[in-house]
Parts: structure tokens; sequence; C-alpha cells
């Protein structure tokens, strides 16, 4: 199996569309959320989902305390690291990109693994896209998880994005032109 991010790149390149929109075939997100995401698509270039939102995890949702605020803590990092916009979850799936904002994104995306998610946030971050997080239902899933199930997994999962994310916190600072300004494109 070639992985998460693989298989969301690969629906990337698939989608036809103005407006791509992601989510996770395990029945854990609300298809009527799409409303929320879209009705923020035509002022900003990625709409993120959030699964912390206290009154929208659902009972039976694999969102306890230690996977709560662990994608707390460490979007806050990348929120202060960055200095953008309030956010309060990495390992989200659901989200809406602009086809142009995804084109520009594209070549930049390296992670094929459970991490691509903070790695497409991190890119939309350093090319100045303007993005937002809006809170999405988070419910019961069906199957089971290859990653976040097991709290030891999740815990390492979670140490790499920290890794990536600094490690893009370092890349942005000492090469700024790697990553060319979206708004400039
Ligand atoms: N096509 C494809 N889908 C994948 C692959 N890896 C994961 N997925 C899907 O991506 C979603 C997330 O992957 P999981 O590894 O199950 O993670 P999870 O337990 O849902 O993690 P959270 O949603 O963060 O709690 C699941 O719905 C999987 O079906 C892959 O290699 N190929
Ligand atoms: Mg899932």
């Amino acid at each position: 199996m070639q992985g998460y991010g693989a298989a969301i790149r690969r629906g990337f390149k698939e989608a036809t569309g103005d407006y791509l929109i992601v989510s996770e075939p395990d029945g854990t997100f609300r298809g009527r959320d799409i409303v929320k995401l879209l009705s923020y698509a035509d002022d900003f270039d990625v709409v993120y989902g959030s699964r912390t939102v206290k009154e929208l995890i659902w009972q039976g949702a694999n969102m306890g305390i230690f996977l709560k605020w662990g994608n707390y803590c460490v979007a806050k990092m990348m929120e202060f690291l960055f200095n953008t916009t309030s956010l309060t979850d990495v390992g989200c799936t659901m989200r809406c990109v602009n086809r142009k904002a995804l084109k520009h994104l594209q070549p930049y995306f390296t992670v094929n693994g459970s991490f691509f998610g903070p790695e497409m946030m991190v890119l939309s971050i350093l090319m100045n896209m303007k993005i937002i997080q809006l809170p999405v239902n988070y419910t019961r899933r069906v199957g089971s998880s290859s990653v976040t199930g097991n709290k030891v997994v999740a815990f390492f999962l979670g140490l790499r994005m920290i890794r990536l994310i600094w490690g893009y916190r370092f890349k942005g600072w000492f090469s700024p032109n790697t990553y060319q300004e979206y708004r400039d494109s």
C-alpha cells in the first residue's frame, strides 16, 4: 500500500472541477459539512476542517483527550511558528482547495504517508495563501484504524509531524525563495 498521502495526491491528479474537497472513506466525516467549507471557498484559497471542537465530536469518535490535545498543541505550535491564522487541528483530512492554489502546491508535495495533511497546511502557509480552519463534525469510524487507533503509533506520528513542521520553518527562514509566494503568482 502506498499510503494516505499518496492516495490523496493521486486523487488530486485525477479530480476535475474548480474546488476540490478531500474527505475519508471511513465514515468519520459528514457530507453536509461541505456546505460550510464551500461558503468560505470564495474568500480563501484553502479551507481546512478541524475535528477538535468539543460540540462536534460525536459519541464514539476517535478523538479522546490524547488525540484532541495532541492535535491541538501541534496546531498551536504551527500557528505560533508561522504567525498564521488560528489553527486547532493538524490531522483533519476534510478540506477544500481551489484548483489554482492546488496547482501551485502540487509540485511541492513530498509526503506519501500519514503526515501529508500537515505538509499541505505548512506549504499553504509558506506560500502566503489565504487559509482558514473551520469546525467540522467528527463521528465514529467504520473499520479499524491503521494509525490513530494505537496511542504509541499516534505519538510517533505526532513527533514526525513536529519534525516536519520545524523542517519547513527552517527552510522558510534559511531559503525563503524555495517556496514561490502564491499571491504574487
Ligand atoms: N487509498 C488509500 N487510502 C488510504 C491509505 N492509507 C489510508 N487510507 C485512507 O485514509 C484514511 C485515513 O487513514 P487511516 O490510516 O485509517 O487513519 P485514521 O485512523 O482514519 O486516522 P484519523 O482519521 O486521523 O483518526 C482512511 O479512511 C483510510 O481508508 C492508502 O494507502 N491508500
Ligand atoms: Mg479517519
